[in-house]
């Protein structure tokens, strides 16, 4: 087993037509093909139809922020669908798009967020909304607009759905546990000293801000389209939280080591003081000497600071470290499908493992 790869973008193009590139691209492009539809239903909104100004920058909001990005979270959506459900049909499927991009929205919606929290200039490869001067203080309110709009596409196309209440109620799930993650995280980067950054509480903010809504959200959005029985529920979500811990870990070794025109986005961890899977390491295995460089230079703007963090990184061997743990852990993730005992399981959380990357974009 090989750890995930980095870039997928770059992958696919070197990797041809393997039978995940071709599935991928297959399921991009039918992804993508409901996005005129969904646009053209928010007319029949009424607040919407009242107001054509503010139609005209919801599209705004919404082509910006949806733009770009592996829309791997939406495709996961539709890949757990044409793993698991038995009667595919149409309409169905349609559903099950518009699910992907109800997913897409969610990211968008804490993208904005975190770009602010985290004082970001860049987010794939263009500009923070935040940052641009037509937006500034109204992203906190397009981010409202973007959380209403998305429960209004629910509605208009799963509102005749069985499972239509727990889709409502993951979506709910997923935004408070992230809100929560992002709490943890802001929070911790701004306690004194460091005694808060550990790996428990690491894994524990990585499993609030990012795995419910990076993998549970998807999976199991998936797995009600395809009305699949709830003794699968608990292990589906165990596996789920194991992928977002990896995803996050890559997530944070990228923002200081991978370049930015790669990745899309400007890292700032070190500068914003993040507990980061980095930090904790570092923390973990520095001697005296090495603390006190980290306690000096962590969390400070300057440039030079910034690159003795990096500096002190590599003299831990973190890379080394890190490229042990995601082979051990992407490891891990394949036994752990591999024990599942209903069929496409394994085969689908496989399938997950492999369109993953750590590029959060
Ligand atoms: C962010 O973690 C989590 C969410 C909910 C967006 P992050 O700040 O490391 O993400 P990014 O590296 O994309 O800014
Ligand atoms: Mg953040
Ligand atoms: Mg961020
Ligand atoms: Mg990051």
């Amino acid at each position: 087993s090989t750890p995930i790869k980095r870039n997928l973008l770059a992958q696919l193009c070197r990797l041809g037509s393997t039978s995940s590139t071709t599935d991928y691209k297959r399921e991009m492009e039918t992804f993508q093909g409901v996005y005129p539809g969904i646009m053209k239903s928010l007319n029949k909104c009424p607040g919407l139809h009242d107001n054509p100004d503010a139609m005209t920058w919801v599209k705004k909001i919404m082509d910006y922020n949806l733009r770009g990005g592996k829309k791997s979270r939406g495709v996961m959506t539709i890949s757990t669908y044409d793993a698991l459900s038995e009667n595919k049909n149409d309409k169905n499927l349609e559903m099950v798009k518009v699910l992907g991009w109800c997913v897409e929205m969610v990211q968008a919606y804490f993208l904005m967020t975190d770009d602010i929290l985290d004082n970001s200039l860049t987010r794939r490869g263009e500009p923070c909304w935040f940052l641009l001067p037509e937006v500034g203080r109204q992203a906190v309110n397009d981010c409202g607009i973007l959380l209403g709009i998305l429960y209004e596409i629910l509605k208009t196309y799963c509102a005749g759905h069985k499972n239509y209440l727990n889709m409502v109620q993951l979506v709910n799930e997923s935004l408070l546990y992230t809100s929560i993650g992002q709490h943890l995280d802001y929070a911790t980067s701004n306690s004194k000293g460091y005694k808060l950054y550990t790996p428990e509480r690491y894994s524990n903010i990585v499993k609030f801000k990012t795995s419910y809504y990076t993998f549970k959200l998807p999976v199991f959005l998936g797995m009600m389209a395809s009305n699949i029985p709830a003794r699968t529920h608990s292990k589906a979500e165990e596996i789920c939280l194991a992928l977002g811990y990896l995803f996050q870990m890559q997530d944070d070794f990228m923002d200081v080591f991978t370049a930015k025109h790669v990745i899309g986005k400007s890292g700032t961890d070190i500068q914003e003081r993040k507990c980061s899977w980095l930090a904790v390491q570092a923390l973990q295995r520095a001697n005296a000497k090495q603390k006190d460089t980290f306690t000096t230079c962590y969390g400070s703007p300057d440039l030079k600071n910034v690159e003795r963090i990096k500096e002190l990184y590599k003299e831990l061997n973190l890379p080394e470290v890190f490229q042990k743990e995601e082979a051990n852990l992407h490891k891990n993730i394949v036994d752990m499908s591999q024990a599942f005992d209903f069929p496409s399981m394994p085969g689908l959380f496989n399938h997950l493992l492999r369109i993953n990357t750590d590029a959060r974009s």
